[in-house]
């Protein structure tokens, strides 16, 4: 008998006992250590230290709900969790936490304690670079995408892939949340920022050509189960270094268009830019980090498109799409997916419930909310022109150019 052999959330004490009683690498700790160090919306997360040996763990616990309670999410999105950071660590060697062992019954994923890293985001909001990230962070999209693709693996074992990773509970998070909430406010949901009240009615409810465009995004969401995607690819859920780059939280995984993945990384990114623009006091450190920021932006679309159109020309199996054309199609087809879906981001995590630090965190009132417009304009511009955004360098041109409207 255990006292794990039920689910029950645990506190940071029953963490440390469950961690003693389950990992082999904490047998014969006299004590361990635990914190509850979860930053996001949903799981419970514990890291375990074993003081002596100085051993440690993550230990992420998944409840029936969110964690605000507002929301029952059921636990299979802590199996998936599980799985899919299996497969992402064998497609992508070194860009995900190794997992150390899944616990169905108290819904417990324990993983590679990734302290020495640091949460992207926050490196962002500190105005730091990385300088492997962009190649890392292409890297994992493409190795964990294409492999996945039906023109890759072979599709009777794709549709049992498409099942075994459905789903529904995550995916109706994003579908409310990125798709439908910010663009009317008919949930009640809606977090505006109060001097940017006037904006968002204009620029967001009340502007019908972006509603169109956003109602096709979110059919595509919804029925193009084009790769096993991430799902939640934001900076929160990239852990880095100087020297190397994690993937975390991959729950929201489900197959879905790439341009999902691909679109909320470049989102983010532009977070970080409008942070630092409306942020940075010395304008030559502000220069050097704006072009530092446009260089990643500019990268990870143009890494990416390079990188996924030669691995795909390399694996297409199926014989009516292989060759470079086929590629090349392919490729642009998901790059303008991505410029609708960073656009969402931008506008979902600025008009919605869920907001993002580069933004919540700018004390000064009128620079918050510059940034925060200077982010929306640019959202728009990605979700209606979308099939103007198949370079890098056009994300950056159009930060730029937004940024001087609104400075005149
Ligand atoms: C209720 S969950 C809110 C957001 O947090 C997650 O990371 C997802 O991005 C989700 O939309
Ligand atoms: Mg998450």
């Amino acid at each position: 008998m255990s006292k794990f052999d039920h689910h029950f959330r645990m506190s940071e004490a029953e963490a440390a006992e469950y961690a003693a009683e389950k990992l082999e690498m904490f047998a014969g700790a006299r004590a361990l250590e635990c914190s509850e160090i979860g930053d996001g919306n949903i799981n419970y997360v514990f890291r375990v230290r074993d003081p002596e040996s100085g051993r440690s763990a993550i230990v992420k616990q998944a409840d029936a709900s969110t964690r605000s309670g507002t929301r029952v999410l059921g636990f299979d999105r802590n199996r998936i969790e599980t799985e899919i950071l299996q497969l992402e660590g064998r497609y992508a060697p070194g860009l995900v936490p190794k997992v150390y062992f899944y616990d169905p019954v108290m819904s417990c994923v324990c993983m590679e304690d990734l302290s020495d890293h640091v949460i992207l985001r926050y490196e962002f909001i500190a105005h730091k670079r990385f300088p492997r990230l962009v190649e890392d962070i292409t890297d994992f999209m493409v190795l964990t995408l294409v492999p996945t693709l039906d023109v890759v693996v072979d599709p009777a074992e794709k549709k049992e892939l498409v099942k075994r990773y459905t789903n529904p509970n995550l995916c109706a998070i994003t579908e409310q949340l990125v798709y439908t909430d910010p663009y009317t406010n008919a949930s009640g949901r809606n977090k505006v920022f109060p001097p940017n009240a006037e904006f968002v009615e204009r620029e967001i409810y009340g502007d019908a050509d972006l509603h169109f465009e956003v109602a096709k995004l979110k059919y595509k969401f919804m029925n193009d189960a084009q790769a096993l995607i991430h799902g939640d690819l934001h900076s929160g859920s990239i852990f880095a270094r100087q020297d190397s780059t994690k993937v975390i939280d991959p729950e929201f995984a489900f197959y879905g268009p790439i341009g999902y993945d691909l679109g909320n990384v470049v989102g983010n990114f532009c977070f970080a830019w409008a942070n630092a623009a409306m942020t940075m006091g010395d304008p030559a450190e502000r220069e050097s980090y704006i072009a530092w920021l446009d260089g990643a932006i500019a990268g990870t679309i143009d890494r990416f498109a390079l990188k996924f159109r030669a691995l795909l020309e390399a694996k297409a199996g199926d014989r009516i799409a292989r060759g470079a054309r086929y590629a090349r199609w392919f490729t642009d087809t998901i790059l303008e997916d991505a410029a609708g879906v960073a656009g969402l981001e931008m506008i979902r995590r600025t008009v919605g419930v869920a907001k993002v630090a580069d933004m919540t965190r700018i004390a000064d009132e009128a620079a918050r909310a510059k940034a925060e417009r200077l982010v929306m304009l640019c959202a728009k511009d990605f979700i209606l022109r979308r099939d103007a955004y198949l370079t890098g360098g056009s994300y950056a041109r159009r930060l730029h150019e937004a940024l001087e409207t609104l400075s005149r």
